[in-house]
């Protein structure tokens, strides 16, 4: 299909960039380091005016070619860009004192946690008039109840995007991770969550499971899949390893099974059964951004409907944006998997936070990687 008729392609964009920043660490690829800047000079809270300045931190591979110069041209702002690989890494991130940035992207349980760790402000929705392009099915989620602290950025699902040509059509399940016929062939999500989740659905059992029985029997089922893995990746690094035959299968987040399979026609995404995971990823500001006043402008930004068309024809997820769906492209509404069936929808499990078992989750994913 021919893609992203909006904006420079993702895939264009990707290689003007040199591939910079899709590795998943933090790194700067524009100049400023507002993690080591600690400015604070803007103003924000309660000064002047701010610096035209806004530090976002975000996702690899999560904007399109026209957000940030669109916001730029519209705002005079500039903007810069870190990246982060896991909602675990950013809230380390944040609770190790990073005091620079203005706008993050944590999903659904992580916004939760982050509102009882005070890491993250309230809204100022008098800012945000563009929330009325939010569809109601994307307000007002348990994470946060009345959206004081955050606002949808996409969502989508996380499941596997694998070579059908070579490995056949899959059965619906997730045991093809664990089948030892693709060893050294896979990639897991270097993502304690979605990681364990796949372990814990595999075994009928639901990604928010607290009981110790439950998760001592994950933590042995990816004990018993580690040796049989190439690794485990962001999803946008797993994503070339599919699409240029170096892995057979790999669990992927959506976007980026939409994406490879929109460039390769032998590839295929399947959400298993009995349950995968569906996520909202949100823009939150981060106690003491330097330029929370610009943060709302951005957010403000973002709900705009042709920015949330031109931003979700490019990531290839799944736009909150009510007001943006007229311009979705229809080539991507037609993939299959991306507009889901009710029957889909109704078996996906959304990730929440798991309160002191969190420490268990982590524990377990420390102790599988280095197995
Ligand atoms: C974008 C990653 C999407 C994040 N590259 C899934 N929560």
């Amino acid at each position: 299909m021919q893609r992203r008729g909006t904006s420079i392609s993702r895939g264009k964009f990707l290689k003007m960039m040199g591939a910079a920043g899709v590795a998943g660490s933090t790194l700067s690829v524009l100049s400023c380091q507002p993690n080591t800047s600690a400015t604070g000079g803007g103003g924000g809270s309660g000064g002047g005016p701010e610096e035209k300045e806004l530090a976002l931190y975000n996702w690899s591979d999560y904007v399109a070619g026209s957000t940030i110069p669109g916001f730029q041209k519209e705002t005079g702002i500039k903007v810069t860009q870190d990246f982060f690989a896991s909602n675990e890494d950013l809230l380390g991130k944040l609770q190790a004192g990073a005091t620079g940035y203005d706008v993050i992207v944590p999903s659904d349980y992580m916004v939760a946690i982050m509102v009882k760790s005070d890491v993250i402000q309230k809204l100022d929705k008098s800012k945000i008039p563009n929330i009325k392009n939010v569809g109601e099915n994307y307000m007002g989620l348990s994470y946060d109840p009345n959206n004081e602290y955050s606002l949808p950025y996409q969502w989508g699902t996380t499941g596997i995007l694998y070579n059908k040509k070579e490995v056949g059509k899959l059965d619906s399940s997730w045991d093809a991770m664990w089948d030892k016929q693709f060893e050294g062939k896979m990639a897991m999500l270097a993502d304690s969550r979605e990681t364990i989740g796949a372990a814990l659905y595999k075994l009928g059992y639901s990604v928010n499971s607290k009981n110790q029985d439950q998760l001592q029997e994950a933590e042995a089922e990816l004990k018993k899949q580690q040796p049989l893995l190439r690794g485990y990746f962001a999803s946008t690094e797993v994503r070339p390893l599919v699409m240029n035959g170096d892995i057979l299968l790999g669990h992927v987040y959506s976007g980026d099974a939409f994406l490879a399979m929109s460039e390769n026609e032998d590839l295929d995404y399947l959400i298993p059964n009995p349950r995968a995971t569906r996520w909202t990823d949100n823009m939150s500001i981060p106690n003491g951004a330097p330029h929370p006043d610009n943060a709302n402008k951005f957010i403000n930004y973002i709900l705009d409907a042709k920015v949330g068309a031109a931003l979700s024809n490019y990531t290839y997820y799944n736009t909150p944006n009510e007001a943006s769906l007229p311009d979705i492209d229809p080539a991507l509404k037609d993939l299959p998997g991306y507009t889901l069936a009710s029957d889909i929808f109704e078996r996906l499990e959304v990730i929440e936070d798991v309160g002191k078992t969190t420490r268990e989750y982590e524990r377990i994913f420390t102790e599988v990687k280095s197995a």
